[in-house]
């Protein structure tokens, strides 16, 4: 259990609805390590996403980033 994660999960879900959606999630990338492509945003999303609502819950985000 990592607090950390939580914070990251909060910065990165901006508008704080409990769910990274892949705009927020490049959003956040964009921030920390210049440029992706929204081709590379949506692998991640799909690789992230478990139930494939193509939004990435804090389950999800906090297995995809151990
Ligand atoms: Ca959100
Ligand atoms: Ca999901």
């Amino acid at each position: 259990m990592s607090a950390d994660k939580r914070a990251d999960f909060n910065k990165i879900d901006t508008d704080g609805d409990g769910f990274i959606t892949a705009d927020e999630f490049k959003a956040s990338l964009q921030n920390g390590s210049g440029k992706v492509s929204d081709e590379n945003v949506k692998v991640i999303v799909r690789m992230a996403d478990e139930n494939g609502d193509k939004k990435i819950d804090f389950d999800e985000y906090a297995k995809f980033a151990r």
